[in-house]
């Protein structure tokens, strides 16, 4: 087996851990001892075991030259859980507790180093103890994998998705106003997948009022986001699903400074909803960079799923703040409706976002393309 097949197999367990390990990266983990997988681990939810020690605790035979094969660098703090870099030196101790070189792992392959200055620094440890530590193996994978992680760890804001859903015209909705269904089931079921692996799902206070929405992943097997209304106002009907359902207590509400301390927001917040204050920016509405970085801090929130309305997806477009965009294109043309940016203008094709294609395929009868922002054009 080699390393590249043996980091495939870890990437592959590193995604059990998805919808549970927030904000803590997924990480899979493998042990390959004479050329095959003697255990497996991986980190299944927040707080819990790390993956190399998972793998290591699972083992039932010798560890004796054996290779452990990880996603991320293993860990040197102590946080929720004990460092990885001491559960894999352990391997290599006698019973008196001094280290054997010819004992327990002898080689460590990583996909890619840990962004979290607090608990780098495994690569160094791992070689100074005569560990064998190849990097990079599969490394673009494991920067996929993690692209939330290292986003929230690196800039303190959440990686920001948005999904799109338009005619073949780029259309969201009709001109009265009808988008209930554009797309088809297979592009809602993806939809739902990308709502279960997020941390939140952010909307408009329009998009409220006109679909009294649900958020939920209801079309796969998955827990609830978070789900986020800005509303600059706070003029919101109290009675909408979102803050009045079973999950309200998972509603966070953007709101202008002085809406926060108005009795509506009170009210709010003794249904258990979550109210944010947000400054609002010069042309008086919530500012979006500032709301973003307090989610992420008094939240915990690394990633958001950005799916509407207009406003909304024009404003994320015009700032520069989609980091990855999921375009779903039916085959229909719907002629003079309402476009899905077309809130905001630009005043030269210079000025106008730029995107490159990461992947594109069929979903249904859809279409669904996944773009990146062209460097230098997005935040990511
Ligand atoms: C690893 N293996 O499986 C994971 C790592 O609070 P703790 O102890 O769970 O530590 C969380 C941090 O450790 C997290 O921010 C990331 O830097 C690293 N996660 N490291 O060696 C793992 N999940
Ligand atoms: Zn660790």
């Amino acid at each position: 087996m080699t390393d590249y097949e043996a980091m495939g197999r870890a990437l592959e367990l590193a995604l059990r851990g998805t919808g549970k390990v927030s904000p803590n990266p997924r990480v899979g983990c493998v042990i390959v001892r004479d050329g095959r997988i003697i255990a497996e681990g991986w980190h299944d939810h927040f707080g819990g075991l790390h993956a190399e020690v998972h793998a290591i605790e699972s083992a039932t035979e010798s560890l004796d030259g054996a290779t452990l094969v990880v996603t991320l660098e293993p860990c040197i703090h102590w946080g929720k859980q004990p460092p990885c870099t001491d559960a894999i030196l352990a391997t290599k101790r006698r019973s008196d507790g001094t280290i054997d070189p010819t004992r327990g792992i002898s080689r460590v392959v990583i996909g890619m180093p840990d962004p979290n200055p607090l608990a780098s620094g495994g690569i160094e440890r791992l070689r100074s103890i005569g560990i064998e530590v190849v990097v990079g193996v599969r490394e673009h994978e494991c920067r996929w994998l993690n692209r939330f992680f290292i986003k929230h760890v690196t800039t303190g804001s959440p990686y920001v998705v948005a999904k799109v859903a338009t005619s073949l015209d780029g259309c969201l909705a009709t001109a009265t106003g009808q988008s209930q269904w554009i797309t088809g089931e297979e592009s809602r079921r993806r939809v739902h997948a990308l709502r279960a692996e997020i941390d939140a799902v952010l909307v408009g206070r329009g998009t409220v009022e006109k679909d009294n929405p649900h958020l939920g992943p209801r079309l796969v097997r998955g827990r609830m986001p978070r789900r986020i209304v800005l509303d600059t106002a706070l003029r919101l009907d109290p009675t909408v699903r979102l803050l009045c359902d079973e999950h309200r207590t998972s509603t966070i509400v953007c709101t202008g400074e002085q809406a926060s301390r108005s009795a509506k927001a009170e009210m709010l917040r003794r249904n258990g909803v979550s109210i944010v204050a947000v400054p609002l920016d010069a042309k008086g509405r919530l500012s979006l960079p500032d709301a973003l970085r307090l989610l992420a801090q008094e939240y915990t929130i690394t990633s958001i799923l950005v799916e509407g309305g207009q406003q909304v997806l024009s404003s994320f477009a015009e700032q520069r703040l989609i980091d990855e965009l999921h375009l779903f294109v039916a085959p229909i043309i719907v002629g003079n409706g309402m476009h899905a940016f077309s809130a905001f203008s630009v005043s030269s094709l210079e000025d106008a976002p730029c995107w490159r294609i990461h992947a594109m395929g069929r979903s249904g009868e859809d279409m669904h393309i996944v773009l990146l922002p062209q460097q230098g054009a997005g935040s990511a």
